[in-house]
């Protein structure tokens, strides 16, 4: 059984999805702060800074594996440092003393190309690339990386993570991250209105298409314990582009489509980050391998945004 924290998430929704076609409606159990209506399938309310509602809810639908979704991203972080430190770690914390102490079978821990700063290369930055994070966030996660690979050194806990690029979805909205721009951008495209960019047209960063993010993260999860070598957290690359690509393919489509720079403290963040990933080691280990360019992307976004607004005008009238 399956408990995913954090399930209202930009990645949560689509995952639990994911994890409910491959195993079962009976044997996913997704929560979050709050319940959200019309859902399909088991809920639980978890604050998962409450260790005690974590462990009830593990025990009460005999839980054997826990995937952590729930985190303050980049740029919302940045608002409040000790508040987000403390909520990234503590929550962590309480996902990894609950699997230890019950024995549950494997472990998901998400973390980011946010772990990277200006100690790592900026193009094909490898797995062992220095960590020296400006973001809380970021900190975060190079730290929990650390703890995630502290408990399977001394517990034998199998906690596995991988390092996720900026991710651009249909299903989800992106909430306080630095890359959010790149899922907004399509929605501006759609409605057809002048999007504003906040990062400058050059900036390259990592990015990858939501459904190679499931499929990455299944795989992982999937892949026998023997093939994992690496327990703090793997890269994964997906294809890198700046807001300028992005907004030439849309014009593809849509000709007339404006964009306009005004870059605010999410440039600063982002040129701190990769320009592009070096994923080496996952493809050694278990085979990943991306699916999705900027091409394939482009065409997803905009088929799929448009019958989402088509139906949402429908419901309307
Ligand atoms: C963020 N989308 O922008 C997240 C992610 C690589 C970026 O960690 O904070």
């Amino acid at each position: 059984k399956i408990l995913i924290i954090g399930a209202n998430g930009q990645l949560g929704l689509v995952l639990t999805k994911a994890l409910q076609c491959k195993f079962g409606l009976e044997r996913v159990v997704a929560s979050d702060l709050e319940k959200r209506e019309q859902y399909q399938g088991k809920f639980e309310v978890i604050d998962a800074t409450d260790i005690n509602r974590i462990q009830e809810v593990v025990i009460n639908h005999k839980i054997t594996q826990i995937y952590h979704l729930a985190a303050i991203l980049s740029a919302k972080g940045e608002e409040n440092p000790l508040g987000t430190w403390d909520i990234n770690m503590k929550t962590l914390f309480n996902v990894l003393e609950v699997s230890r102490m019950h024995k549950l079978d494997k472990v998901f821990f998400p973390s980011s190309i946010a772990v990277f700063g200006e100690g790592a290369p900026l193009d094909h930055t490898p797995n062992d690339a220095y960590l020296n994070p400006a973001t809380v966030y970021g900190m975060s996660k190079a730290s929990g990386e650390n703890w995630a690979n502290y408990y399977y050194l001394k517990y034998g806990l199998d906690v596995r993570s991988i390092r996720y690029p900026g991710v651009i979805g249909y299903q989800s909205q992106p909430n306080g991250g630095t890359t959010d721009y790149a899922v907004d951008i399509y929605h501006k495209a759609i409605l057809e209105e002048e999007f504003i960019c906040f990062l400058e047209e050059n900036t390259t960063l990592p990015m990858i298409f939501m459904d190679d993010v499931v499929r990455a993260t299944i795989e992982l999860m999937e892949a026998p314990k023997e093939v994992i070598t690496m327990r703090t957290s793997y890269n994964i690359a997906g294809i890198s582009f700046s807001p300028n690509q992005i907004a030439q393919e849309i014009r593809k489509i849509y000709p007339n489509f404006r964009i306009v720079y005004k870059p605010d403290f999410r440039q600063e963040i982002a040129s701190k980050w990769p320009r592009s990933i070096d994923d080496t080691v996952a493809k050694n280990d278990w085979g990943w391998e991306p699916k999705f360019d900027l091409k394939d992307i482009t065409a997803i976004m905009v088929q799929e945004l448009k019958k989402k607004y088509k139906r949402d005008s429908e419901n309307k009238t």
